[in-house]
């Protein structure tokens, strides 16, 4: 007999470790105190995930599966994931444990462990719900010296006939990235999102959570996020119909108050399984064919899931475990108080913080370009950035939250994923954002108390980074600017810079 384990986030029947699933076989699926505060989730992260757990399982049940499921209060769970296979080990008859591989290089480097501790097989299955496996991404990095996204994409767009026609890429071109840098204009109508009614198993779960989890960060309610494959085609097929036609167009903008914006809210069912990757990049194609949103939409959002989703993945089980110590640009500052209390005057980062806090979401950009961004401008040190981006967000797992943060926001890997720091002065904010209007700083002002941080800040980093940045292609006109600039000029960014440090540090409100 078989021990099968399903984690949180490997919910889908078609999973490597159900396949050949006999009568008798025990399906372990267990809410552990291990999992849920290896790093403190937000609080809507952990309630989302055991009520997917739990419906999940009883969908199981309901076709007639042996499962075993430990749920977090159960008097004697031990609080871990071993713990609860070896118990089934020993009260049952097993003779092998049977597991997909997870998504994370420190849970794979116990598992591979636990044939020694338990005395029977481990059988750890490749996870085959990605596009490219670890293996192909492998043999495709071999020997390139530089891995770039974008020739990965269109491997990726021939491999799986996405968006192409006889004569090459629909449309003629592969990547349609520069018409999908609008800023926000005014009066854009941006549709509700998707909102499921919390069922009695959520709101149980909700319970628990409130009770259990109580200092972890973000807010449980309210909870509109879906827990069932249903549910989450519902959230797919409402984003295609109603936010799809806008997401090209408006990929970068921010606006203060719209947490959504028009992107799609499916990482959270992609990533723990109740989506899988091609059908949503099918039902994009065809509305695209079906004349019913335009072709630089339906690329964007396709490139996103194919490109990058695949992409980052691949880097990530290429480079661990060492990629998680990189820090190219020596980051040492603590990561600072706001980022959890939101108490900070720069409106861009409230904002951002404050959406994070209540949803576990915050939209690609306001992660890169406000959150990231700033991170990486005060040199903050990799290992607590990333812990906050791992635990804040419900779509969060280290395959793509590290090669996110260590990779596109902090350049730590030295230039491995990204071609060149993705730093930005508040230029950039005011050009793609609202949240200038309502900042306590002045986005013109360059310099002095009342100007914008993030422009003294951005060229302090430069500066800073000068030895290490200077040989970069793309960088040049960034140097070029520098160079040119007068004394005065640079020594009014280290005086701004390092008075704003020195604020940072006596904890005052900056
Ligand atoms: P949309 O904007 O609608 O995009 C569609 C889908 O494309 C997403 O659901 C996601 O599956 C995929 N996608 C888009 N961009 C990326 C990307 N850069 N890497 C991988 N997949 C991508 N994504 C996560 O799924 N989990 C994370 O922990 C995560 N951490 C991030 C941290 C930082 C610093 C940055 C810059 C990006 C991070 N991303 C992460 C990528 C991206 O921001 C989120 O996937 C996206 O914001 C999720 O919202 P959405 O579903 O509305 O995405
Ligand atoms: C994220 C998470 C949480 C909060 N809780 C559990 C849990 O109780 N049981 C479980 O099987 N998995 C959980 N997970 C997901 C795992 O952390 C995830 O499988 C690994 O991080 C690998 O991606
Ligand atoms: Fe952010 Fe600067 Fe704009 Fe304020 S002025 S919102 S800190 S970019």
């Amino acid at each position: 007999m078989k021990l099968r384990l399903v984690l949180a986030d490997q919910l889908n029947k078609s999973i490597t470790s159900l396949r050949d699933l006999e009568v008798h076989d025990v399906i372990l699926m267990a809410e552990v105190r291990s999992e849920a505060t290896y790093v403190k989730h937000h609080k809507k992260k952990i309630a989302f995930l055991f009520s997917a757990m739990r419906h999940f399982a009883q969908d199981l049940i309901s076709e007639g599966a042996n499962v075993e499921y430990v749920f977090y209060d159960t008097p004697d769970n031990s609080g871990s994931l071993f713990g609860e296979v070896q118990r089934v080990v020993e009260s049952h008859k097993i003779d092998k444990v049977v597991v997909t591989s997870p998504g994370e290089h420190r849970l794979l480097s116990e598992m591979q462990g636990w044939s020694k501790q338990l005395d029977i097989p481990v059988e750890i299955l490749n996870d085959d719900r990605f596009l490219s496996s670890v293996n192909e991404f492998a043999d495709w990095a071999k020997g390139r010296k530089q891995l770039r996204m974008e020739f990965f994409y269109r491997e990726m767009r021939r491999k799986y006939s996405v968006l192409m026609e006889p004569e090459g890429p629909t449309g003629g071109e592969w990547n349609y990235d520069a018409k999908n840098r609008k800023p926000p204009k005014e009066g854009l109508t941006i549709p509700p999102p998707f909102c499921a009614e919390p069922d009695i198993v959520t709101r149980d779960v909700m319970a628990l959570v409130d009770r259990e989890f109580a200092d972890h960060f973000g807010d449980l309610e309210p909870f509109h996020y879906g827990v069932t494959r249903g549910d989450a085609l519902a959230a797919l097929d409402m984003f295609i119909e109603t936010r799809l036609a806008c997401f090209g167009d408006y990929q970068d903008a921010m606006i203060q108050g719209e947490a959504w914006m028009y992107h799609s809210h499916i990482a959270l069912y992609l990533n723990c399984g109740l989506l899988e990757p091609l059908e949503c990049v099918q039902k994009a194609e065809a509305a695209y064919r079906q004349g019913d949103v335009p072709l630089n939409s339906a690329e964007g959002f396709i490139r996103q899931i194919i490109g990058w989703r695949e992409f980052v993945r691949g880097i990530y089980w290429l480079k661990m475990p060492s990629y998680k110590d990189s820090n190219y640009l020596e980051a040492h500052r603590a990561l600072p108080e706001f980022y959890w209390t939101a108490e900070t005057n720069m409106n861009c980062l409230r904002q951002s913080i404050l959406e994070t806090k209540q949803n576990a979401y915050a939209h690609h950009i306001q992660r890169l370009m406000v959150l990231g961004n700033f991170a990486l401008l005060a040199g903050l040190r990799p290992d607590q950035v990333n812990e906050w981006y791992l635990l804040v967000y419900a779509d969060a797992y280290e395959w793509v939250e590290l090669p996110n943060v260590s990779g596109m926001v902090l350049f730590a890997d030295g230039g491995l994923l990204a071609s060149k720091p993705y730093a930005a002065s508040g230029s950039y904010i005011k050009k793609m954002s609202n949240y200038c209007d309502n900042c306590a700083y002045k986005v013109a002002a360059k310099n002095g108390s009342k100007a914008c941080p993030f422009n003294y800040l951005y060229w302090d980093f430069v500066d800073r980074n000068s030895e290490k940045l200077r040989g970069n292609p793309r960088m040049g006109f960034v140097f070029g600017t520098l160079d040119r600039m007068s004394q005065d000029k640079r020594l009014a960014i280290k005086d701004d810079t390092s008075r704003f440090f020195s604020a940072l540090k006596s904890g005052d409100t900056v």
